[in-house]
């Protein structure tokens, strides 16, 4: 496995941005996998919160399944059809895992979230503070892998009101988030529609995140 020329930028204390870690190659397979499990039958569905709003984004979880309604992870989809969670496909932990050293973290990847965001698809300011507080106090990264569309990511801090920087990700970016980058606000505030690279022929913005329950 080989990845594309890729310059690795630290954002923030714990926040690694590798651009470009994917190789056109490699971003085809990671969609190839993702399009098999969109393919079972427990595939993508529009989460609803407990507000009753339904969210922007389509999803996926495999290994666990992320309740949109209690915020807790479970082995079968109680908030959506009652199957059970997909395995994550060790050709994707793979990649999870590379990503993280690269960066300077280990991983032991147990959850896989995909989101799918087309043209309108957009997820509001936010922490992630849903997995054990033992490994989130160990500073375990989250591992993003984004395909196709280019996202505007937000990257805030450990506060709702600290000040928020956007860039966007584009296909191909893996970004790892650990230490005391871990517990930061961000969000995607909207999608470019049709900026994925052609050949790859994504409808929207794949965006695959990798955790440690
Ligand atoms: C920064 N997803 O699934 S990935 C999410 O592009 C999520 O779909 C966004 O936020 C997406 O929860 C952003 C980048 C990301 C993931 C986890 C983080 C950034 C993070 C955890 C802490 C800090
Ligand atoms: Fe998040």
């Amino acid at each position: 496995m080989t990845a594309a020329i890729s310059a690795h930028t630290e954002i923030a204390d714990g926040a690694v941005l590798l651009r470009s870690w994917l190789s056109s190659v490699a971003q085809r397979e990671v969609l190839e996998a993702v399009r098999r499990l969109g393919e079972s039958e427990a595939g993508f569905y529009t989460p609803v919160l407990r507000s009753g709003a339904r969210m922007r984004v389509r999803m996926l979880c495999c290994g666990h399944h992320w309740n949109a309604r209690t915020y807790r992870y479970e082995s079968i989809r109680t908030d959506v059809d009652g199957l059970p969670a997909q395995a994550i496909p060790e050709s994707l932990a793979t990649r999870a895992r590379g990503a993280a050293a690269a960066s300077g973290f280990a991983i032991n990847p147990d959850v896989l979230i995909v989101n799918w965001y087309g043209a309108e698809g957009r997820l509001g300011l936010h922490v992630d503070k849903d997995e054990r507080p033992e490994t989130i106090e160990a500073g375990v990264p989250i591992v993003s892998i984004s395909i196709g569309d280019s996202g505007l990511f937000e990257f805030g801090g450990l506060r709702r009101r600290d000040p928020v920087r956007r860039f966007w990700l584009e296909s191909g970016d893996a970004f790892v988030f650990g230490g005391p980058a871990r517990l930061r606000y961000h969000g995607i505030a909207r999608i470019a529609p049709g900026t994925g690279p052609a050949e790859l022929g994504v409808p929207g913005r794949y965006n695959l995140t990798f955790r440690q329950y």
